[in-house]
């Protein structure tokens, strides 16, 4: 079996190494699945039980800037706060950069500004590791191709392997026991007037992480089992709705998918219940809409905050019932 390190020697084992850049600024947006990743075949190289499907959400993620420096250490900076060393964000970044050491022998300067509410399950850490592996690249000028920057950041964090580019992006699970077939693809079907809005019920760190909340639902609900099976027909027939532009269709698989992966995890033990009375109060809400006609579906990820998927035309009259919402064109030109 082999571990992050062999990975990492074996991609860049063929790259030119040639004189690294002193500093580096790169973004890497963030994704929201739509057919949910939940559950892994390999903790060690984070790789998953299913295929899985995202939106990348255009401008709302990571700006990092990346440095060489002479210290003993990484140091690691997040929106202007420079981290105590036992900071969990700081633990997991300097973690990932520790993998890397082998090859590159330096220590670095990590610089991060989210300009997403980092727990407002808008998956900040997936464009915090897309952004690190982007920005390691370009400072080495590895050159590495998506695929490969791709499979780097999923050692970091699953999620971020579906950042690298807009609109729909598949991560294929793989069969392969090194990863090298595990990573995200686009999925290149735009969807114009296809819209995502965030309404905030909660901004409060989750009481448990997505890696504990899904390896403890692996290993004790008895329901994971019929999970695997529901993903793949989920993303059949989600990959139909995007070509046939049937947004019931895919509002539909979408939701469904959240409420399945959630009832996975009410089933483990000890339970996981990420919803609060207000999520359960948003879903009633997104339900009356439908009764009267208006087209919103929601998901929801490893947190309290619904996401609600709707096309352009209805945002005056979602609005009227979520006025706090923020609103997002999946694929605005501009
Ligand atoms: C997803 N989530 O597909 C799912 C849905 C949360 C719910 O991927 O352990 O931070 O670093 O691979 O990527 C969040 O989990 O977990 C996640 P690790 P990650 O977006």
């Amino acid at each position: 079996m082999k571990n992050k390190c062999d990975v990492i020697k074996d991609l860049l084992q063929s790259k030119q190494i040639s004189f690294p850049k002193e500093e580096v600024l790169v973004f890497a947006p963030s994704n929201i699945a739509l057919v949910k990743y939940w559950g892994k075949r390999d903790t060690e190289l984070n790789l998953p039980q299913t295929s899985s499907l995202s939106v990348t959400i255009p401008k709302k993620g990571a700006n990092t800037r990346l440095k060489l420096i002479d210290a003993e250490q990484d140091h690691i900076i997040l929106n202007g706060e420079a981290l105590d060393a036992k900071h969990p964000f700081a633990i997991k970044a300097a973690d990932y950069l520790t993998l890397f050491r082998p090859i590159t022998k330096r220590f670095y300067q990590v610089n991060s500004d989210s300009n997403i509410p980092i727990a407002a399950g808008l998956a900040s850490s997936a464009s915090g590791f897309a952004a690190l592996v982007m920005a390691l690249n370009e400072l080495h000028q590895w050159q590495l191709g998506l695929e490969e920057q791709s499979i780097l950041a999923r050692m970091g964090s699953g999620s971020a392997c579906r950042s690298f580019w807009p609109g729909f992006v598949e991560w294929h699970k793989g069969q392969n026991d090194d990863g090298m077939d595990s990573h995200g693809e686009p999925f290149n079907v735009p969807w114009p007037d296809l819209c995502l809005g965030v309404s905030l019920v909660s901004e409060q760190i989750k009481p448990v992480s997505s890696r504990d909340g899904m390896n403890r639902t692996t290993q004790t609900s008895p329901f994971y089992p019929a999970w695997p099976n529901k993903v793949e027909q989920d993303l059949e027939n989600i990959k139909q709705a995007i070509y046939d532009k049937n947004f019931h269709r895919f509002g539909q698989v979408v939701e469904s998918n959240a409420l399945a992966m959630h009832a996975t995890m009410m089933s483990a033990w000890p339970p996981i219940l990420y919803w609060l009375p207000e999520t359960v109060e948003h879903m009633h809400r997104v339900w009356q809409l439908r009764q009267q006609g208006i087209g919103i579906y929601f998901t929801q990820d490893a947190g309290p905050n619904l996401k609600f998927l709707f096309m352009k035309q209805q945002i005056g009259d979602i609005q009227k019932q979520f006025p706090m919402l923020e609103v997002v064109a999946l694929f605005s030109k501009q």
